[in-house]
């Protein structure tokens, strides 16, 4: 049995006994324990049902079969970030990448591609559209977003989920990453993923390598490219330019951009 378990028993026998202060200090003693502090940092987690209820019953994006694949698929937006934290990264493969995930979260991580690749993974043929007049439909493949928000234990408190990632634009004041944000509807859904593979191959420089967002219910300027740190918030105020996301702040696309 865990110490925490053992605890608790303890100060539930004597508050029984009806030791009121004892029972006072066997919780403080609950409280200070390591395994115990894990306990209630589980317990703040998102319930199982509020993350069932989050995963099913989702209107689901059109999925294709691989015939229907657009021969070619452009990119768009930054296609080779240049700035130097980027580039090192890329000239070593990615080898020291590490996916952050932090902010309303009980268990911060720092996740390297390998990491993500033992994880389970979900591959997809859909359609993207950018607000531009495009589309193309290509394949990927990665580890559910939600798979990733579990392992960090994502609180009850969490209401958004921000993507910084490393490509910097033009912005008020100068330069700032490019950004999304989705809500927690969005990240739990079944076909939310984080991409490292397109059209059966690593994911290209040029379509956000090592990792990109799939929320395919959304436009284009939604699939934030070059994920550098994943954040739960409980609101978007602040953040950046507080419209979430750098369309959103620096032209007034629409937050929520629904197909
Ligand atoms: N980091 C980052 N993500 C981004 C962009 C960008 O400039 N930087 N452009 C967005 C836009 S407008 C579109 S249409 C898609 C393009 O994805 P693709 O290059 O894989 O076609 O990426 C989106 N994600
Ligand atoms: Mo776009």
């Amino acid at each position: 049995m865990s110490r925490a378990l053992i605890d608790r028993r303890r100060a539930l026998s004597i508050g029984v006994a009806g030791f009121g202060g004892l029972l006072v200090s066997g919780c403080d003693s609950v409280v200070r324990a390591p395994a115990a502090r894990n306990f209630l940092r589980s317990a703040e987690a998102l319930s199982f049902g509020t993350q069932r209820a989050l995963l099913s019953g989702q209107r689901m994006a059109r999925e294709f079969s691989p015939e229907q694949m657009s021969p070619v698929f452009r990119s768009n937006g930054s296609v080779n970030p240049q700035n130097p934290d980027y580039v090192a990264l890329r000239d070593s493969n990615f080898a020291g990448y590490r996916l952050v995930v932090d902010g309303l979260v009980g268990s911060p991580q720092a996740l390297s591609l390998p990491q993500l690749m033992m994880m389970p993974r979900r591959a997809q043929i859909t359609r993207h559209d950018c607000v531009e007049g495009w589309s193309a439909i290509g394949k990927w493949a990665g580890v559910p977003l939600h798979e990733v928000l579990n392992r960090a234990n994502i609180l009850t408190t969490a209401r958004f989920i921000v993507f910084e990632c490393f490509d910097l634009k033009p912005a008020s004041g100068g330069m700032a990453p490019y950004y999304e944000s989705i809500d927690l509807l969005d990240a739990f859904h079944p076909q939310t993923i984080l991409a490292y593979s397109m059209n059966d191959a690593p994911l290209p420089v040029a379509h956000g390598a090592p990792l990109r967002l799939r929320v395919e219910r959304q436009l284009g300027y939604k699939q934030a490219k070059y994920i550098k740190r994943i954040t739960a918030v409980a609101s978007l105020d602040g953040i950046f330019g507080g419209r979430g996301g750098y369309w959103e702040d620096v032209t007034g696309y629409e937050w929520y951009a629904g197909i």
